[in-house]
């Protein structure tokens, strides 16, 4: 049975080699990309099962994501392939000193975007025992089946008692507008357990300023724990009972951020896993993002627990 059910899109990704506009790029390296992708890696490194389901093409890039998440340990028995479209791929600007690489997506009309309600784990399913199911705001950005199948999940997975986690992850250029974006978010938000912004994120989503506010528009819509996330700062944490800043770690050689926030994820919710209060949740996902921000790929800082110190 898995610990974890997640649902998104994996995408081959090609790092630049050189620094530079895309354009003028001549080599690239793979690797792979997927918010939720990186969130199951990072669990599963930590001794998590986790469920993955998705969609992928009939196609090279495919197959190698296949190969990658099985080497990974992941659970593939949600993950189909899709004869009729492709696997979406993106590429990134090579950075050095964390500030923003221009990414360019191509997966438009991907097999993942073709993810509908019909993916839905049956009722005999092992994933329906999962103790969480992680969810972000990229897969309802991508289609409107794969918005049905979000939100089915997280409506199913809150009537059987599991944790809900979500992740806004905004992506504006995948909406069609700002305004549906917010308020699809917002009604996604208000079946998770969990929700974890970042603070511009927060503000945008919510129209409040002060973490605390942010904290509270969410606790007022059913989440349980909202875990603010402040970059080097660290993270504001608010529950019924409990709120405070968790601070962050110093890190001397930042590289790509990218990816710092799902590093951030793994270890909020692999510390809920583990029993740890929230605010120790919070210190381990400081960590994880802290490790993440040193390598440029989006999974390459994801520990394992001897890694962590733990
Ligand atoms: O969170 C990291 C992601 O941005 C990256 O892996 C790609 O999923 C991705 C996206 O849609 O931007």
């Amino acid at each position: 049975v898995p610990d974890v059910i997640t649902v998104g899109e994996a995408m081959t990704l090609l790092i630049a080699r050189e620094p530079g506009p895309l354009e003028t790029v001549r080599e690239f390296e793979r690797a792979t990309a997927g918010a939720e992708l990186n969130v199951a890696v990072g669990l599963s490194r930590l001794g998590f099962r986790v469920g993955y389901i998705s969609r992928l093409g009939a196609d090279s890039l495919g197959r190698n994501l296949r190969h990658f998440m099985e080497a990974e340990g992941l659970d593939l028995r949600w993950l189909r392939t899709d004869e009729h479209y492709p696997t979406g791929f993106m590429l990134k600007q090579m950075v050095s000193d964390g500030s923003d690489p221009q990414v360019e997506y191509f997966r438009r009309g991907s097999a993942a975007s073709h993810l509908s309600p019909a993916d839905l784990p049956a009722a005999d399913s092992e994933a329906r025992q999962a103790r969480l199911v992680h969810l972000t705001g990229i897969s309802p950005a991508l289609s409107s089946s794969c918005r049905e199948l979000v939100f089915a999940l997280a409506r199913q997975a809150r009537a059987e008692g599991r944790i809900v986690s979500f992740d806004p992850n905004l992506r504006p250029r995948l909406w069609p507008s700002q305004a549906v974006m917010i308020e699809t978010l917002e009604a996604l938000a208000a079946h998770a357990d969990l929700v974890m912004p970042g603070l511009s994120e927060g503000r945008l989503l919510t129209g409040r300023e002060h973490p605390d506010d942010i904290a509270r528009f969410y606790l007022a819509r059913g989440a349980r724990m909202v875990v603010i996330k402040l970059g080097p700062e660290g993270a504001y944490v608010a529950t019924d009972g409990y709120t405070g800043l968790v601070p962050g770690m110093p890190v001397q050689n930042v590289v790509d951020t990218v990816g710092a926030g799902d590093g951030f994820a793994v270890g909020v919710i692999s510390g809920l896993l583990d029993g740890l209060p929230i605010e120790a949740a919070a210190a381990r996902g400081n960590a994880i993002g802290a490790r993440v921000v040193q390598f440029r790929g989006d999974c390459d800082g994801l520990p394992t627990r001897r890694q962590l110190g733990l």
